[in-house]
């Protein structure tokens, strides 16, 4: 496979990473998974994107921090207990299609090893198609090339980076939110969005844009594809007791997932495009 001029791969433990600078970016992504582990513009050389100190880079586990993607399905199968949580092409290798350098960009196209899996019949072709340059802007399409429509659920997972989330606000979310601590229940948006406990909430609701403000980092949110937003950060406790972060890394994350999680349908010959832009 030829890499573009601003791309190089360089293995890292069990794990090839891509890693993208060009004039305008400088982006780390993990093959494993087609897993996005950095982002950081040049014009203000800040780190968007949080990556646990502890995140297990063995080419099994799924990676704490960046941007996971979730997909054929969000949190839990609906149906089949024993199968792993945010569906299975997280944990699988993924490998460059093409990638080009453009004036204001390099766009880069994964594919994983495979779309097929215990729990999901669907007959798929998936990308995931990455724009890298003064902002980042990530497409998860899914294209049905079966002869039956199919549904699914997914999420890009993103891990932001923040200065402290005692003091971060979260602006252009409205309406309720289906509060996962409390079984669901569905519960009206805080207004201001501010973080003082463990947050594990879906937001069935398709604002185009969000703004996470943290000190000095002030992170710019698009969405497009979305049936809703889920907010989360584990707080003191559950980081604790997660061998994969580092016990006060939550106090420097948080994450605000573009996400369908009321079923996405495809019909065959079609496809769906979940995307989320960062700036
Ligand atoms: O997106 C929020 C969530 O579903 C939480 O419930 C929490 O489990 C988080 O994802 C992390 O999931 P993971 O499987 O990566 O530990």
């Amino acid at each position: 496979m030829h890499l573009c001029k601003t791309a190089s791969l360089l293995p890292q433990d069990d794990i090839e990473m891509l890693i993208i600078d060009n004039d305008h970016a400088h982006a780390t992504i993990s093959l494993f998974g087609g897993h996005v582990l950095s982002f950081i513009p040049k014009h203000d050389n800040v780190q968007r994107l949080w990556l646990s100190k502890e995140a297990m880079l063995d080419a099994q586990h799924p990676i704490r921090g960046g941007i996971p993607i979730c997909w054929p399905w969000f949190g839990a199968h609906a149906s089949e207990s024993g199968l792993a949580s945010h569906g299975y092409v997280r944990t699988q290798n993924w490998h460059v299609v093409d990638c080009a350098d453009e004036p204001e960009q390099t766009v880069v196209r994964l594919k994983p090893s495979t779309t097929q899996g215990k729990g999901f019949e669907g007959e798929t072709q998936l990308s995931l198609v990455l724009f890298i340059g003064r902002e980042l802007r990530i497409q998860l399409v899914t294209e049905n090339t079966g002869n039956e429509p199919l549904s699914y659920t997914s999420a890009l997972h993103t891990y932001f980076n923040i200065d402290d989330i005692n003091h971060c606000e979260l602006t252009g979310l409205d309406g309720d939110y289906l509060d996962k601590l409390q079984d669901y229940q569905r519960i009206s948006t805080p207004t201001p969005y501010t973080f003082n406990e463990e947050t594990d909430r879906v937001h069935l609701v398709t604002p185009e844009s969000l703004t996470i403000v943290s000190g000095n980092i002030k992170t710019h949110i698009q969405s497009n594809g979305h049936d809703s937003i889920v907010v989360w950060n584990p707080w003191a406790d559950k980081s604790k007791s997660m061998q994969d972060m580092e016990d006060q890394g939550y106090k420097n994350m948080l994450c605000v997932e573009t996400a369908v999680t009321q079923g996405q349908q495809v019909l065959p010959g079609q496809s769906h495009t979940l995307e989320q832009v960062i700036r």
